[in-house]
């Protein structure tokens, strides 16, 4: 197994509902350090920047939207093959869908309002992390 970084995003309905802790905790209980964190309330551009492979469709304006609508807290996350792990604990983007006991099912209100994003490829977790974290803002403990 690989060790991998991820970045994971707890997002505006999260945050208002007061359970970053308890996000953590599943990132924690599930082998993944958090390397990197800071809390943002992003602008309109940083967040069509984020999104921008999305910008061709259709929930796109929503999307920006709702990811503007109040502050995330964006971390990047290490461990082994933390990509898939991250993604198991979010579970399915629409939460009707999310197995039990993800993030999502327990968390999530809608497609819109679905609690965390995360990287779901290597190419896009390097880019996604470079996004929002300068080098010297990571701090892997090895
Ligand atoms: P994320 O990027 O936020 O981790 O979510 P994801 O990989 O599970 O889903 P993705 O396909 O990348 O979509 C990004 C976000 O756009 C919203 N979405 N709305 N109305 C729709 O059909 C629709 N599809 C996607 C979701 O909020 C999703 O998290
Ligand atoms: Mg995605």
């Amino acid at each position: 197994m690989a060790t991998q970084r991820t970045l994971s995003i707890i997002k505006p309905d999260a945050v208002a509902k007061n359970v970053i802790g308890e996000i953590y905790t599943r990132f924690e209980k599930a082998g993944l350090q958090v390397i990197a964190s800071k809390m943002v309330h992003l602008s309109k551009e940083q967040a069509e920047g984020f999104y921008a492979e999305h910008s061709e469709r259709g929930f796109f304006g929503e999307l920006v939207g709702f990811m503007t609508s109040g502050p995330v807290m964006i971390q990047a996350l290490e461990g082994e093959e933390a990509i898939a792990k991250n993604r198991d604990l979010m579970g399915a983007t629409n939460p009707k869908e999310a197995a039990a006991g993800t993030i999502r099912a327990d968390f999530a209100t809608s497609i819109d309002a679905n609690a965390v994003h995360g990287s779901d490829a290597p190419a896009a977790a390097e880019r996604e992390i470079a996004y929002f974290f300068g080098e010297n803002e990571i701090c892997p403990r090895g």
